[in-house]
């Protein structure tokens, strides 16, 4: 009888955090099968995944291997290593200037549009009356409608961040999702919006949201 092989990725996560989301996008976007595990982030993490992600955070990819296991956290690194490991895939960089385009790009999401989306979230939908500071929420939504303007002009003449698809791309897909949420009007700018359409028309992106998963059931 054939034996079933144990799929090569185990994604520690926690479904629906953004950045756990992108790891889902990058292996779809692979075609690898993975074993995915729930971390209750209300519960203290265990010795054996600290090992895994020393400062407790999610996502953790692990890979297996023959000679033992690979384990990476942090969002960019999950995600270059991605681009790297199968550079066949949709998320290989074909040369090194695209290869640096693209880290270029996808620095740029992890640090500069996260940071923005992220303290307009705080303000606008998770902090209490007393916590709230309109100062922040008004220097974020300027951050934020600063960024959507340069990243509408740069997309005026690519389909993607930096051309082809990237793993910047990847992790743009949720975070663009997070627009709904702290209800920003993409009205004004028309190039993101098709951007973040095409995004979200990739196979990849179906299912990869716990609540996609609630609609259906
Ligand atoms: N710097 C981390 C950010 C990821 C992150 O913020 N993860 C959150 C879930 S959305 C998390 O793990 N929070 C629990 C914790 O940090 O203990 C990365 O790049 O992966």
């Amino acid at each position: 009888m054939a034996q079933s092989k144990a799929p090569p990725f185990t994604l520690y996560e926690y479904r629906p955090s953004p950045f756990c989301v992108a790891v889902r996008i990058a292996l779809n976007e692979i075609g690898t099968e993975f074993t995915p595990r729930e971390v209750d982030l209300k519960k203290p993490r265990t010795a054996a995944f600290l090992k895994r992600s020393p400062f407790g955070g999610l996502p953790a990819l692990v890979e297996h291997r023959p000679g033992g296991e690979l384990a990476i956290f942090e969002i960019t690194a999950i995600l270059s290593f991605l681009s790297e490991r199968f550079p066949e895939s949709s998320l290989g960089f074909p040369d090194m200037q695209s290869r640096a385009e693209g880290g270029c790009w996808l620095s740029f999401i992890n640090t500069g549009l996260v940071a923005s989306v992220w303290s307009l979230l705080l303000e606008r939908c998770v902090y209490q009356d007393e916590e709230k500071s309109e100062m922040v929420e008004r220097r974020a939504m300027q951050n934020l409608e600063q960024q959507l303007g340069v990243l509408d002009k740069h997309l005026a003449r690519r389909a993607f961040l930096s051309g082809a698809y990237s793993v910047a791309d990847t992790l743009a897909t949720p975070i663009l999702d997070l627009f709904e949420m702290v209800e920003i009007d993409m009205g004004a700018y028309p190039r993101v919006r098709s951007w973040r359409d095409r995004l979200r028309d990739r196979p990849s992106y179906k299912g990869v949201w716990p609540y996609d998963e609630d609609i259906k059931s």
